[in-house]
C-alpha cells in the first residue's frame, strides 16, 4: 500500500527481485506516479472490501508503506490482517526531531494547530495539502499560501495563493518560497522522510516558528524502517 518516497523505492526493489507484488494507490490525485509493478488504484470498500480483495487475489503478506497520516487505510489493514491472519508489517519512517535553532511549537491533530495561530493577520505557509486546509476558513484574518498537488477547483480559502507541487522538495526551493511569499508560519504534518522535509530546513535557515502536528496513534503492529528489512521480512516472515 503505497503513496510515499519509500513505498515507490520498495516497489523498485520488489520489481528488481521479480517479485510477484502488486502497488496500491487511494486515488487522491489525478496522475499518481507510475510505479514499475502492476497497479491498483481507489479505495478498497473498507475492511470487508480488503478482506474480499486479498482473498480473491490470493495475497499471502500486506506491506503497508502508506503515509503516517494515512490513518484510515493503516487501521483498516491492521483490521483486514488480524481478522485473516494474514502477515502484515508496516514500512514507516522516523518522525522528524526537532533540532537546534527550530522554533517547534508541537500541537495533537490539525484543529490544535488552527488554535496554535496568532490573532494578529500572520502569514501562513500551509504544506498539509488539500484534504484538511478548509479547517484554516475560520481565521480568515490571515494570508495562506497553499502547496497543492492537483490544481483545485476553487481557492480553498478567502485569502489565499496555491502553487503546485508533487515533491520530493528541495531546501533551495523551499527557502526561495518562503521568503518571496513573505512567510511568517509554518503549519506541517510530522510525516518524517526526506520527501517533505526541505521546508523545515528553510524553516530554520529563516528562524520562522514552525507549528508540527504530531502523527495519528495507529494500532499496534510490526514496523520496519527499511526497504532492506521488508524485503527480509518478505523471505523470511
Ligand atoms: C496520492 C502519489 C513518491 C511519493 C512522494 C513522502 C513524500 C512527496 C510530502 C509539502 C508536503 C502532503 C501531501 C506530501 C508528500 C511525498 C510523496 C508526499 C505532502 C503523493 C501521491 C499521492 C499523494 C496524496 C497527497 C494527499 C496530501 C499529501 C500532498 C502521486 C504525491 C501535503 C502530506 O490533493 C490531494 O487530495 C492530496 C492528498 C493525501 C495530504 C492531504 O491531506 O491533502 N499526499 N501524495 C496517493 C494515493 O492516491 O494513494 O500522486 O504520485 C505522494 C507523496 N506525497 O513516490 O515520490 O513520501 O511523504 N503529500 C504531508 O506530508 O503533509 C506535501 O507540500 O511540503
Ligand atoms: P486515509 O484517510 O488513511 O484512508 C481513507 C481511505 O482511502 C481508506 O479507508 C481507503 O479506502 C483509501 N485508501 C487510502 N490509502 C489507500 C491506498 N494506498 N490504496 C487503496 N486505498 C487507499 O488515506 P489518506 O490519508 O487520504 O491517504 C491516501 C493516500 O495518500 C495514501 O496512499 C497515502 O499513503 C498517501 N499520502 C497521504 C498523506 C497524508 O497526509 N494523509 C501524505 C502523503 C501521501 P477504503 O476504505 O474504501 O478501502
Amino acid at each position: 500500500m503505497g503513496g510515499t518516497t519509500e513505498a515507490s523505492a520498495l516497489a523498485r526493489a520488489l520489481a528488481e527481485a521479480g517479485r510477484d507484488a502488486v502497488f496500491s494507490y487511494a486515488g487522491r490525485t489525478a496522475e499518481p506516479v507510475a510505479q514499475p509493478l502492476p497497479t491498483r488504484v481507489g479505495g478498497f470498500g473498507g475492511v470487508a472490501g480488503l478482506c474480499a480483495y486479498v482473498q480473491a487475489e490470493g495475497i499471502t503478506h500486506l506491506i503497508d508503506a502508506t503515509h503516517p497520516f494515512a490513518a484510515g487505510m493503516s487501521r483498516n489493514a491492521h483490521a483486514a490482517c488480524e481478522s485473516l491472519g494474514l502477515p502484515l508489517i508496516a514500512l514507516e519512517r522516523p518522525a522528524w526531531a526537532a533540532q537546534a535553532g527550530d522554533r517547534w511549537h508541537g500541537v495533537a491533530d490539525m484543529e490544535a494547530a488552527l488554535q496554535a495561530l496568532p490573532d494578529a493577520p500572520a502569514r501562513v505557509f500551509l504544506a498539509i495539502g488539500k484534504q484538511q486546509a478548509g479547517l484554516f476558513a475560520a481565521r480568515p484574518q490571515h494570508h495562506y499560501l497553499l502547496r497543492l498537488v492537483d490544481a483545485p477547483e476553487a481557492p480553498p480559502l478567502p485569502d489565499c495563493r496555491v502553487v503546485l507541487g508533487r515533491g520530493p522538495f528541495t531546501t533551495a526551493d523551499d527557502l526561495a518560497l518562503l521568503q518571496e511569499a513573505g512567510i511568517t508560519h509554518v503549519v506541517a504534518k510530522n510525516a518524517g522522510g526526506s520527501g517533505a522535509r526541505a521546508k523545515l530546513e528553510a524553516a530554520r535557515a529563516l528562524g520562522l516558528p514552525v507549528i508540527m502536528v504530531e502523527r495519528p496513534i495507529l494500532p499496534p503492529r510490526r514496523v520496519v524502517q527499511s526497504v532492506t528489512e521488508a524485503m527480509a521480512w518478505l523471505d523470511h516472515g
